[in-house]
């Protein structure tokens, strides 16, 4: 199963050579990476660059010319890996949060056939690690809300770390996703959930980043707390938009 793992980056060059190399290191047969930077100020891209000459043909690089988002660089990376052919495409972050070594599992959950496997943190009881209680509290507090409001049964659907089929992207419809954040995973689970994709989630350990800064925002905090409500309004105009698995 030929998978493309997409890493957003912005101010990363801490975290990105070691992120690259660790995937790369995985004895996983047929695992190629996209960085999508978004001209970091902090020199990421170039190291990105460096990388892919590191490993022709594995690690890419898509330049945008400035922050535009998470959920735009996963659309348009995504759109990168539908077109060269891959079968599965997947999201993962640069800050170490996301253990490379979890990799495979996600992998291994869409060969055995979910259309979409989410690395979860809250499968058995709470796998977090150097998080404040408050932003744990927040995080559990953002999931419990998504589910009561949309219906998702889904324990961890605000995490960034899982893996798509090729079949559950195209039926996703892309190009009308519009969120970014947190909100834009739940979006993109919402839409699963409705398209009648399997979902399986695999249970992960979540460390708080390596190096850098968390680039969330208010802004990114303000859309997924109205992301689930219009989620539930727009049901049946998404639906109709959907194609199926
Ligand atoms: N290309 C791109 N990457 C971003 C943007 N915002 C965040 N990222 C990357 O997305 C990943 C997750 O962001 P992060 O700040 O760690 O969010 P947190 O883990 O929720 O605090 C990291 O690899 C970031 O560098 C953005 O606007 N553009
Ligand atoms: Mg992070």
């Amino acid at each position: 199963m030929k998978t493309l793992f997409v890493i957003p980056t912005y101010n990363e060059s801490e975290n990105l050579p070691n992120m690259v190399d660790a995937l790369m290191a995985l004895p996983t047969d047929d695992l190629d990476i996209l960085i999508v930077d978004d001209n970091s100020p902090d020199g990421t891209g170039k190291i990105a660059d460096e990388k892919a000459e590191k490993y022709p043909g594995r690690v890419s690089v898509m330049h945008r010319p400035g922050k535009q988002g998470l959920g735009r660089a996963y659309v348009e990376g995504f759109g990168w890996g539908l077109k060269k052919g891959y079968d599965a495409v997947g999201e993962i972050d640069a800050d170490f949060s996301h253990d490379p070594k979890s990799v495979p599992d996600l992998i291994e959950a869409v060969k055995n056939g979910a259309h979409l496997s989410i690395g979860s943190r809250y499968l058995n009881g709470i796998s977090v690690i150097n998080w404040p209680l408050r932003r744990i509290i927040l995080s559990l507090g953002a999931n419990e809300y998504v589910r009561r409001i949309t219906g998702i049964p889904i324990h961890d659907g605000t995490s960034g770390f899982r893996l798509y089929s090729r079949e559950a992207i195209e039926a996703l419809d892309l190009p009308s996703v519009r969120s970014n954040g947190y909100s834009f995973q739940v979006e993109m689970t919402f839409r699963a959930h409705v398209c009648g994709c399997k979902i399986v989630e695999v249970p992960i350990i979540f460390t708080e980043r390596r190096a850098g800064e968390s680039k969330m925002s208010g802004n990114v905090i303000f859309e997924s707390a109205m992301m689930p409500i219009r989620l539930r309004l727009q049901t049946r105009k998404i639906r109709k938009r959907l194609g199926k698995v």
